[in-house]
């Protein structure tokens, strides 16, 4: 067929947007019609202060962009929804119970002694193939379950999940942001057993559906300026992830691939799951991916480090930018010493170069003193926990890793780029920056009829109209 046009909604931890793509056997194009930042806001809860995102908050500024989409394509033909992993809402008689719960808030360790009291992490790695992470959806819906929240709930939707629900009324799960939950079966169907054994409602998750599935259509009330019956409402890959895997550029046979936004992921992509005790022991994922393929990947704590420290400076009242202070950290020789950007003290929000000092402190060792200095060495320290990650997966999977993919925001970081091509020793290509857009286009472009063919035949079109930046690894090996 002809090029058409669909609409990608891809909420991240930092940023939304609504992208306005035009696909076709050959053609690849993506236009902004929004964007905006998603704040996440502290709420009282009678005994402490809770951090939600805004869920209706970013809902609005999705309409406001499909609205400015239907305005330049009255003809549009889809629309898909991607965001960020692991997180909900619980609804009763369709509605919202509550704004959802941020990963990064800290009621989370109760639910993991709660779930380890009844089933043992091998197990869970077993069934679930998930890495350890203490926010993982299963771990918070215990802590919903200990305070009663499940009693007065009938539904469970993930995040992407009830933005299309809200979209189109239909409620379902797709599937490769339902395996983050923890509770899927290596077949990819809800474990009834585990539900049961952990005490959680079964009736409470939705009928699971592929990404390509059509859900539905714009619900007619929304009143989007749209030509007729207006665009399908089409599953992707949900997990922003798993849409950012498929418009890599790559050779899964010889290729690992760094998702960099927020977090990065690390990982190869494999037509089969990976449960070993080493894989368990290195902390590897295996989320479902699309076209049933396997994300074995690791969460590396990602761009996160920077844009919370950046904050912070901020707050203090520092007039400081990314952008300035790498460039000026490109000019600071290599610092000797890195921290482990891996260590969970990382993962709240707060004062982040505080802990970075900490962290040196502790092994009676200096931090930088200046913010440049501490963005090199986070930067450096992010490069080498990457090298280390992409090692770990090519010896965990048996792929040779000959080239490593940087797509996401991290993809225009030239200094994180080039370092963490240096410390793996392998050439870094870089880009796409909004892979995780082009995946859920391309998905839905795919459903609706725009284009046909496997993920190969998707990754050669991304290939054509987003050229990688090339680096090359240092010719000293950097450690
Ligand atoms: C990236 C991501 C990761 C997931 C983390 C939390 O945006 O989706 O894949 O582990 O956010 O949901």
């Amino acid at each position: 067929g002809g090029a058409g046009a669909v609409a990608a909604v891809d909420l991240g931890a930092t940023s939304g947007r609504v992208m306005h793509a035009r696909v076709g056997a050959n053609t690849l194009e993506l236009t902004e019609a929004a964007r905006f930042l998603n704040t996440p806001v502290r709420v009282w809860e009678g005994d402490r202060t809770a951090l939600h995102w805004d869920l209706t908050g970013l809902y609005s500024s999705v309409l406001e962009g499909l609205g400015a989409v239907a305005r330049s394509e009255p003809g549009l033909r889809s629309v898909g929804v991607d965001a960020w992993a692991v997180d909900y809402g619980l609804l009763r008689d369709g509605r919202l119970l509550g704004e959802p719960y941020h990963y990064r808030d800290e009621r989370t360790a109760a639910g993991v002694d709660l779930v380890h009291a009844r089933v043992s992490p091998e197990q869970l790695y077993r069934e679930g193939g998930l890495q350890f992470l203490p926010f993982n959806s299963l771990y918070q819906l215990a802590v919903d379950q200990e305070s009663g929240a499940l009693e007065t709930a009938d539904g469970f939707l993930l995040v992407p999940d009830l933005i299309t629900y809200w979209l189109s009324g239909r409620a379902v799960a797709e599937r490769t942001n339902a395996s983050t939950t923890g509770l899927l079966t290596a077949r990819g169907a809800w474990n009834d057993a585990l539900i049961e054994r952990l005490g959680l409602r079964r009736s409470l998750f939705p009928a699971l559906v592929d990404a390509g599935t059509e859900v539905g259509s714009l619900l007619p009330s929304l009143e989007l300026p749209f030509a007729g019956t207006g665009p399908a409402v089409t599953a992707v890959g949900s997990h922003d992830t798993a849409s950012a895997v498929v418009a890599v550029p790559m050779d899964p046979a010889r290729a690992a691939y760094i998702s960099c936004g927020t977090w990065g992921l690390v990982g190869v992509e494999l037509e089969g799951r990976v449960v070993s005790d080493e894989g368990r022991a290195a902390n590897f994922t295996n989320e479902g991916g699309v076209d049933g393929r396997v994300r074995y990947l690791h969460n590396v704590m990602g761009l996160w480090l920077l844009s919370e420290s950046i904050r912070e400076w901020q707050r203090r009242g520092l007039h400081v930018s990314l952008e300035s202070l790498l460039a000026e950290a490109a000019e600071l020789p290599r610092p000797a010493e890195l921290f482990d950007a891996d260590d969970p003290r990382f993962l709240a929000p707060g004062d982040l170069p505080a802990r970075i000092a900490g962290w040196f402190a502790e092994r009676g060792l200096r931090a930088p003193a200046s913010p440049a200095g501490m963005v090199r060495v986070i930067v450096e320290s992010l490069a080498e926990a990457f090298a280390s990650a992409v090692r770990a997966a090519a010896d965990l999977s048996g792929v040779p890793v000959e080239t490593v993919h940087i797509v996401g925001g991290g993809a225009r970081n030239a200094l994180l780029c080039q370092a963490t091509a240096d410390r793996a020793g392998v050439p870094v290509l870089a880009g796409p920056m909004e892979a995780t857009a082009l995946g859920n286009a391309l998905v839905q472009a795919r459903a609706v009829g725009l284009l046909s063919g496997d993920l190969e035949t998707l990754r050669a079109l991304v290939a054509r109209n987003y050229a990688p930046v090339r680096y090359e690894p240092a010719r000293v090996a950097v450690r």
